[in-house]
């Protein structure tokens, strides 16, 4: 065990289960002694995130709802009225209809779309507003994208221009937050096969293919986003903001 957020405090948003992005993410930082609050969003998913959050040496669990701004003022109230201060805070969040990933893009509902951009992009804007209130000290703001923003890549859809505009929001977030010392970096990870990932078709496929063409001729491992995350949320990654960093094995770079 490290000693990289030993004294600091991480929210972490978006742990649904073991296999999560998130949960990978939130094991690192306990491993360098971060004080954990993971975030669950329903009550279906309360034991079990209270489960996970216990094994990190006494973290907490609470439930937030990040599509509605009623319950993240509740939220976020409840960690100011505890004088909590946030050194670090991991938004792993994202939803589309399943629908929309198995049609064609031209097909999407205007209702789609907004769901979509509500839940995966706009959230980031409204967490950070939040989040940065509860940041005395700056702080390191972390969300999750994938190569789907930049490129087209099969059935990704609306969830692709979702993270277009996530990743933008990365930026200007960045701009307008670093004045307080407040950085906001994304990381792209490649194919991880996750309750997210599972429910889309020939998704083994994807893997094996990304396993032969990837660089490093591998699928990603939960545990290297875990400590990527790692160094963009600790004082490592102190001069990085507005970034998006790849974690994908290298992936991204090929042209086929
Ligand atoms: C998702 C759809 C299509 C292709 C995909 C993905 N590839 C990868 C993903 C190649 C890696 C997973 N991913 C990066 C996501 O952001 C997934 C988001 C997502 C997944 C679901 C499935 C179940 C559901 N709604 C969803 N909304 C967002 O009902």
């Amino acid at each position: 065990m490290g000693e990289l957020m030993q004294g600091k405090t991480a929210l972490v948003m978006g742990v649904a289960n073991r296999w999560s992005l998130a949960y990978a993410i939130a094991r690192s930082l306990a491993r360098e002694g971060a004080r954990l609050i993971l975030t669950y969003q329903s009550e279906r998913q309360r034991a079990a995130t209270e489960e996970l959050a216990t094994a990190f040496a006494g973290g907490e669990a609470a439930a937030c709802d990040v599509s509605r701004d009623d319950d993240l003022d509740r939220f976020f109230a409840g960690l100011r009225e505890r004088g909590v201060a946030l050194d670090a805070v991991v938004h792993s969040i994202a939803f589309a209809n399943r629908e929309d990933l198995e049609h064609p893009f031209y097909e999407t509902s205007r209702a789609g779309f907004l769901l979509a951009q509500d839940v995966s992009a706009y959230s980031l804007v409204a967490v950070a507003r939040r989040a940065a209130e509860l940041m005395p000290r700056g702080g390191s703001i972390l969300t999750l994208t994938y190569l789907g923003a930049t490129r087209v890549v099969p059935n990704y859809n609306v969830m692709g221009v979702a993270k277009a505009a996530l990743e933008a929001s990365v930026r200007y977030l960045a701009a307008e937050l670093g004045a307080r010392g407040i950085r906001v970096n994304a990381l792209s990870a490649g194919p991880v096969k996750t309750a997210s990932a599972r429910a889309i078709k020939d998704f083994s496929k994807i893997l094996d293919e990304v396993a032969q063409r990837a660089p490093l001729r591998r699928v990603t491992d939960p545990g290297e986003v875990g400590d990527a995350a790692l160094f963009l949320a600790s004082d490592l990654g102190r001069g990085v903001t507005g970034d998006i960093l790849f974690v994908d094995s290298g992936c991204h770079v090929m042209g086929f």
